[in-house]
């Protein structure tokens, strides 16, 4: 695991094989899931099965025997945990002495069973009644004004609840509908819509069979997607070529064990995945893409002056383009200095990248945290977006743009009315719909309405899953101000930090996870999620609800609004709470081109495509043609180097998914046992007069004169670009500044925080 030669710790087995084996076992050990879980795992990403609560990956018409990664076998048995939160736990701790407990012992207490509510003088939350609750919470959001409430959802709850939960806050009076995307891939909502006028990815699953290379920029696939690995085993074995973009060398984009393929288990067999993994700079890519278009540009000039032919797609170009003189000028006037200085990458190795995608005839980019979490994030798409269209890569079958998304059902959510942004809503339709007038201004959105907490104007808080003060930016100035608030409502499966930073009135609302069964008055429901590609699914839960106080997301949301607003014919909570078809009945009608014929689909194998209009090359942006664009920045990082100053990302381990920490094994880059470590390449640390294993603090160096901290960290080293940091997500949030986010889609821009090294003030 340390390498003898450069001290440095790096990962020694292929991602996949035993290791994810083991990562499994080890979860179901603390876990113990109830009976039924082996056969939920059967059922995972299965027609008629249940669809996975962690990533958002396609899924296949035809599955794998077992359709699930040791990542999404973690998150089911999570949620199939034997451990109960009960009544009789929150009695016997306060929950001032709860907020001293680390983030995994809370989640550890297991499933919540009862619906709370926060008693001042006790300190504690004591058991109620549903009705008690509702009843409560509707008071109080009836004595507020509705623009002073903000209603978030994480991401993973169903395209039923959310179109739902959307409604209510219309209904109500206001657009404050944040989501998880607004801290994730908000910035490719933005910036795909403005350059290609579609806010998500153009590529199906098929177009991985034929692809001929896979670009990826800042998406670490082995711990946060893995069943994407599978398409690419198939797509190397193919010949397919993969170059990855990445400051650390990720294992799963490194080589891949399929930990179903018993002959790749049982011999040493592995899948070699990138062809080429280059160490851009954290923030280096708008410069390292501009060093590929520059390759390609020169190889086309010598082509059609060799050959008389094209590199890039001429005809394209001329039909369905604007903009493209620009970006060719700015283009060639970049000095390859500039280049190799911002990307930290020679003008060799970028050649080597741009011959791959000249030779590719049909070439599909992947992307994640890496390019959206950064304020220059939105130019970092559209300078792949100029690159991606120079070959007329997008809308042809083995082509295409794909983020890979977060949450589950986290671009479903949108596409259901989950949006701050009232264009992004058919609000005429909804009026007619349930004859109503919604609001017309836009809503806050994630970092919107940190200021509004901060301010001290938001009023009321309800959020539909997630952990959002362990997510956000700025933690210590949030957890404090958030007090402040009159009402907190929170629907969750566990026990989180955020469910103990509450408001003076404060309720914790225990719901139905996904592979549960969800019984109502017509019977067993379904419900249904979109993937990354845009395929909607349904899904089934069978398990044995973790207790029998739990109530469905959708019939609390119902629940919640019925008691909030006044009777209306047209909305009819009970019966849609009843029957989840007729909530798709609404869905359809609000979004006919979408949703068209929506129950007689729902089970549709691989899920059914709801469209995008670029994959057809119909250009919905304000030219009516494909965008290129000219950079305004260089770098995607917001600041100045500075003699000291270090460039901190934040990661995910292997073990986590997003604030839930499942263990202390980031068995992919080799750290075992703890999350409390700087990865720091080892000339920074020789330089910083620092040793290995010494334990030091972080500071924001982001000027604004706010101090930020994070103290006990041990310094590792690790193979990074030089000046570039890696640290934990979420340990690390403190450090992040609210203010610092994407310019265009204010996504926080935890990829690139300016930071400086302390000595401990622990140890000193
Ligand atoms: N097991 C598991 N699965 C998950 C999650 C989880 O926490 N655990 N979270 C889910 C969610 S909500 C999301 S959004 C996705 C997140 O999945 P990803 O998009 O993969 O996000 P991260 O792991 O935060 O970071 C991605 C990669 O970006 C690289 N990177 C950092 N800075 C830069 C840069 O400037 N340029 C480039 N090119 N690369 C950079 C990092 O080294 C890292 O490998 O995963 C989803 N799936
Ligand atoms: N520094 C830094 N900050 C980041 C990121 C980063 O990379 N770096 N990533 C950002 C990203 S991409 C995202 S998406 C956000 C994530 O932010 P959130 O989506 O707010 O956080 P999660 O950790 O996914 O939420 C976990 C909680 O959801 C609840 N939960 C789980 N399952 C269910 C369910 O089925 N129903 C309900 N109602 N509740 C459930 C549980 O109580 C659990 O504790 O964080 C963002 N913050
Ligand atoms: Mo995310």
């Amino acid at each position: 695991m340390i390498d003898e030669q450069d001290g440095t710790v790096h990962y020694d087995g292929a991602e996949g094989g035993w290791g994810s084996v083991r990562g499994i076992a080890e979860t179901a050990w603390r876990e113990r899931p109830t009976p039924g879980a082996l056969d939920t795992l059967r059922r995972q990403n299965k027609v008629k099965g249940f669809m996975c609560v962690s990533c958002a990956w396609g899924k296949p018409a035809k599955p794998h025997a077992f359709e699930f990664c040791e990542n999404g076998a973690k998150a089911t048995l999570w949620e199939l945990t034997s451990h109960r939160c009960t009544p009789e736990f929150f009695a016997g701790h306060t929950v001032s002495e709860l907020r001293t407990w680390k983030d995994y012992d809370l989640e550890q207490q297991g499933r919540l069973t009862h619906p709370m509510r926060y008693e001042a003088s006790s300190d504690t939350y004591v058991a109620c009644s549903w009705e008690d609750a509702f009843a409560a919470i509707g008071r109080e959001l009836k004595a507020i004004d509705p623009g002073s409430a903000v209603f978030y959802a994480s991401g993973r709850a169903s395209l039923e609840t959310s179109y739902l939960y959307a409604l209510f806050a219309r209904l109500y009076g206001h657009n404050n509908l944040p989501d998880s995307s607004n801290m994730c891939h908000e910035t490719t909502s933005v910036a795909l819509k403005k350059v290609i006028g579609s806010p998500v990815g153009t590529c199906v699953l098929d177009d991985f069979d034929v692809c001929d290379a896979i670009f990826f920029f800042g998406q670490n696939t082995g711990s946060n997607s893995p069943r994407l690995l599978h398409p690419l085993q198939k797509a190397v074995e193919r010949g397919a070529k993969i170059v990855t973009f990445n400051p650390i060398r990720e294992e799963g984009l490194e080589e891949f064990k399929n930990p179903q393929s018993p002959l790749e288990m049982l011999t040493t067999k592995k899948t070699e995945i990138s062809t080429l993994y280059l160490q851009v700079k954290a923030g280096g890519d708008i410069a390292a893409i501009t060093g590929l278009i520059k390759h390609v540009l020169a190889a086309e000039e010598i082509r059609w002056r060799d050959e008389n032919q094209h590199v890039l797609d001429v005809d394209f170009i001329a039909q369905h383009t604007d903009g493209f003189a620009e970006m060719k000028a700015h283009a060639e006037a970049t000095s390859w200095d500039d280049i190799e200085r911002e990307s930290g990458l020679s003008r060799e190795d970028l050649g080597e990248a741009a011959q791959i995608y000249i030779e590719a005839p049909r070439a599909i980019a992947m992307f994640g945290m890496g390019l959206t979490q950064h304020v220059h994030g939105s130019q970092n798409i559209a300078a792949l977006t100029n690159l991606w269209l120079l070959k007329g890569n997008v809308g042809r079958e083995g082509t295409g743009i794909s983020p890979v998304r977060g949450h589950s059902n986290v671009q479903g959510q949108r596409t259901v009315g989950i949006s701050e942004k009232p264009e992004l809503v058919p609000l005429d339709r909804l009026a007619e719909q349930f004859g109503f007038d919604p609001p017309r201004d836009e809503g806050l959105n994630t970092i919107k309405a940190c200021h509004k907490i901060l301010s001290g104007e938001l009023k009321a808080f309800i959020g539909l899953g997630g952990n959002f003060i362990r997510a956000i930016p700025e933690r210590e100035r949030m957890e404090e101000a958030w007090t402040r608030l009159r009402l907190t409502v929170q629907i969750a499966t566990r026990l989180n930090r955020s469910h103990l930073v509450n408001g003076e009135v404060a309720y914790l609302l225990p719901c139905l996870g996904r592979s549960e069964e969800d019984v109502q008055a017509t019977g067993s429901q379904a419900v249904t999620m979109e993937d990354s590609i845009s395929c909607i699914h349904g899904s089934l839960g069978k398990n044995t609800p973790a207790s029998e106080h739990l109530r469905s997301e959708t019939a609390i949301v119902a629940g919640i609004a019925k008691a909030t607003l006044p009777a209306n014919p047209k909305v009819r909570w009970d019966e849609w709470t009843g029957d989840y078809a007729k909530i798709r009945d609404c869905i359809e009608k609000t979004y006919p081109e979408q949703f068209h014929d929506f129950n007689r689909r729902v089970f549709t194998p691989g899920g059914f495509h709801r469209g995008n209009p670029a994959r057809g090359r119909i250009w919905k942006t304000e030219s009516g043609r494909a965008q290129f664009s000219v950079p305004t920045a260089m770098r995607s990082i917001g600041f100045e180097d500075a003699p000291g100053r270090f460039r901190l990302m934040t990661l995910r381990s292997n073990d986590q998914f997003n604030t839930t920490i499942y263990g202390y094994s980031d068995r992919l880059r080799g750290i075992e046992g703890t999350r409390d470590v700087v990865l720091m390449n080892p000339e920074d640390i020789a330089e910083a007069g620092l040793v290995q294993g010494q334990v030091i603090g972080l500071v924001g160096d982001a000027g604004d004169g706010v101090h930020r901290e994070v103290s006990g960290l041990t310094v590792t080293p690790f193979l990074l670009p030089r000046g570039c940091i890696g640290a934990y997500y979420p340990e690390m949030n403190p450090l992040i500044p609210v203010w610092y986010h994407d310019e265009q889609s204010r996504t926080p821009a935890s990829k690139g925080v300016p930071v400086r090294l302390v000595a401990n003030p622990r140890t000193t």
